[in-house]
């Protein structure tokens, strides 16, 4: 069977590629799509992602918990944003999150309306999502959240681990899986150093979240492949 792999690498793209037939993989490294994985990961009911900030205010009123994060800080009002230490079982399990983020819930959006299926990918459920794509019969986009529309290191490694995985299952790459790929193996050995160099990293510093970039780099520590079911992630 012919199966293609594609990376969108960032948003802005998205309407350049045909993915009515595609499984669609929002990809949001730091640190919406690990936060996202780690919560459905540790017993999350569902956690519903919603654009805009105002947004979750139609959840209010629902037990459900809201969550929002803008320019990597919590909304202030909010229960909290987007660290994976909000996620815990202790935090999150049989709870509804209702979430937005600056770019992953964003991205998630932009795809959903045309994608056959969205799904959630992180190094923490690399493995997982691997071989639950090398088992179905679509072909993949493996969208990058990115920053603000601007192509960031850290989700375009990921996408190049993604493809990397994959590579023998799928009969036809695009050049960006090429390039992220290429920019993979040069990282892999030292992911940490290389996620380093990122703008989204030095922006996490400043704001004193440094542990949660080493958190959300670890490799399989979750089974959990949230899937988007009209509007819920579970
Ligand atoms: O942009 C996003 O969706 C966030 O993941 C950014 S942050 O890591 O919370 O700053």
């Amino acid at each position: 069977m012919q199966r293609k792999i594609e990376v969108c690498l960032t948003p802005a793209l998205i309407d350049l590629y045909a993915i009515e037939n595609s499984i669609v993989v929002v990809i949001d490294i730091l640190r919406a799509t690990s936060s996202i994985v780690y919560g459905i990961d540790n017993g999350a009911a569902a956690i519903i992602p919603v654009a805009q900030v105002e947004d979750c205010l139609n959840y209010a009123d629902k037990g459900y918990l809201l969550a929002a994060e803008r320019n990597g800080e919590v909304v202030e009002g909010y229960n909290f944003g987007n660290s994976p230490f909000s996620y815990t079982t202790d935090k999150v399990a049989g709870k509804t999150v209702v979430l937005t983020t600056t770019n992953g819930t964003r991205a998630l959006h932009l795809a959903r309306s045309r994608a056959s299926q969205v799904v959630i990918g992180a190094f923490l459920n690399l493995q997982a999502l691997c071989d639950w794509l090398k088992m179905q019969d679509k072909d993949v986009l493996l969208l990058c959240a990115g920053w603000k529309d601007q192509f960031n290191l850290e989700d375009t490694i990921f996408a190049g681990a993604v493809v990397q995985e994959l590579r023998s299952s799928f009969t036809h790459y695009d050049d960006a899986s090429v390039a992220a790929e290429d920019l993979y193996v040069m990282a892999k050995d030292n992911l940490r150093a290389y996620v380093g160099k990122s703008a989204h990293s030095n922006r996490m510093l400043a704001l004193n979240i440094e542990d949660d970039i080493n958190f959300c780099l670890q490799l399989n520590i979750c089974q959990a492949i949230p899937v988007l079911v009209g509007d819920d992630l579970v």
